[in-house]
């Protein structure tokens, strides 16, 4: 459906391309019947949204900030309304032949709440053991994360929004590819990925996304990148052109064995070889049509297999006093990968702020007004569920026992610190 008598409401009474009209129809003459114009006026462009900057190109003689070298603009009158007229429209799908797609761009943050991200796990250059499940842990700030629209059917259906705080609300996409070497200076193909996943919750609650990358991968040097996302899946939309980027990207090795050092050159050298065949694996096949397709199913089952970041991989690099989460990755949670407790308005409903597990699906346990009805329940489960090391049932009791006679966020940064999860 188009709107056909638009042209009543450009105030250049400029008229709208004949693709608007239904075949057959009379061009709009100002006089179409009152019940006709209010069953039109929801696929009618308000005239008061007509952006007028659209109908110039940019390069008009004496125009602001105009600069040798700069490219026209397409122009338009409508909002470019009927941009897609002719040709094969999105409609909610990842259409791997390309598309058109007319749905608005909608809100822009302020500059105060632009996204910035991180990527904590893994680190730069940090050798993982190949095979080996590991998370890919993400730090963000400004998104409002947790927001996933089904991949299939509403690809880019909707425009990105912000929430009351005026932060954008999606979700982040983790992506790995097979670099072959550090100093490749080839740019990779973008069909091809190790790895990927869209990540649909909110993770810690406070910004820390992780994707579970079951069963790691094999031998190779690959990057792996954040690909932040409104909640239909778009890229993210910023106000102003010059700023920090809001996804990161780092490299890291996978490397054979057990061995961790003096085996790196070797590992580098092999991982040229790795890479023919390495997408043919099976691992992943870069089926581009469905978003969070090669992995989601394995991380959803992520239950069942033991995660364990980092340990003994971090060649010396940073075991600092103070340092932030510097515990992280030192205790095996076994098959839960965040034991985090978060407080806060809303859980559940609540007026009052109250405690629960930052990861509801692995912590099957609703809020509650004291932390020890949450820390309890997740102790049991680092135990039955988890399968939790030793150590890490251990620090569970003694993060327990660091709660003790705290309140409030202290009780939960208390908690949050003991088990290394800490990221506030
Ligand atoms: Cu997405």
């Amino acid at each position: 459906m188009l709107c056909r008598y638009i042209a009543l409401f450009l105030a250049s009474g400029s008229l709208i391309s004949g693709a608007a009209l239904h075949r057959g129809e009379v061009r709009a003459t100002g006089l179409l019947p009152r019940q006709q114009r209010q069953s039109n006026s929801q696929t009618c462009l308000d005239s008061n949204l007509i952006q007028k900057a659209s109908e110039k190109t940019g390069q008009e003689p004496g125009t602001d900030g105009i600069k040798a070298g700069q490219s026209p603009s397409a122009t338009d009158n409508a909002n470019f309304i009927n941009f897609c007229s002719g040709q094969t429209l999105t409609n909610g799908q990842q259409l791997t032949a390309g598309s058109c797609n007319g749905i608005p761009m909608g809100r822009i943050p302020a500059a105060k709440n632009m996204i910035s991200a991180v990527i904590v796990n893994p680190q730069p250059a940090q050798q993982i053991t190949a095979d080996q499940t590991f998370n890919i842990s993400v730090q963000t700030a400004h998104l409002d994360a947790g927001f996933f629209v089904n991949p299939t059917t509403n690809y880019y259906t909707a425009p990105q929004d912000l929430n009351q705080n005026g932060d954008i609300i999606g979700h982040c996409h983790v992506t790995v590819q097979d670099i072959g070497s550090f100093t490749n200076n080839n740019p990779p193909d973008p069909v091809k990925f190790a790895f990927f996943k869209g990540i649909d919750d909110d993770g810690n609650g406070q910004g820390l996304l992780q994707a579970v990358v079951t069963d790691g991968l094999p031998v190779g040097i690959y990057r792996v990148c954040t690909m932040i996302a409104a909640r239909n899946h778009q890229p993210v939309n910023m106000p102003v052109a010059q700023r920090g980027a809001q996804d990161d990207c780092t490299k890291f090795q996978v490397v054979a064995g057990s061995n961790n050092n003096g085996n790196g050159g070797k590992g580098s050298q092999n991982a040229g070889n790795a890479m023919n065949g390495k997408m043919d694996s099976g691992k992943v096949d870069g089926k581009a049509t469905d978003e969070n397709s090669a992995q989601t199913s394995s991380a959803g089952n992520a239950a069942a297999a033991t995660t364990q970041p980092s340990k003994a991989q971090n060649t010396g690099s940073g075991s600092g006093s103070g340092q932030n989460g510097s515990a992280k990755g030192s205790l095996d949670f076994g098959s839960c990968t965040n034991p985090a407790i978060v407080f806060g308005p809303g859980f559940d409903g609540r007026k009052e702020d109250s405690f629960q597990p930052a990861d509801k699906t692995q912590f099957t346990h609703g809020s509650a007004l004291d932390i020890d009805t949450i820390s309890a329940f997740m102790c049991d489960r680092f135990n039955d569920r988890c399968q939790a090391s030793k150590e890490a049932i251990a620090a569970c009791a003694s993060a327990r026992g660091a709660t003790k006679g705290k309140t409030g966020q202290a009780a939960a940064d208390a908690w949050n610190s003991a088990l290394g999860v800490n990221n506030a």
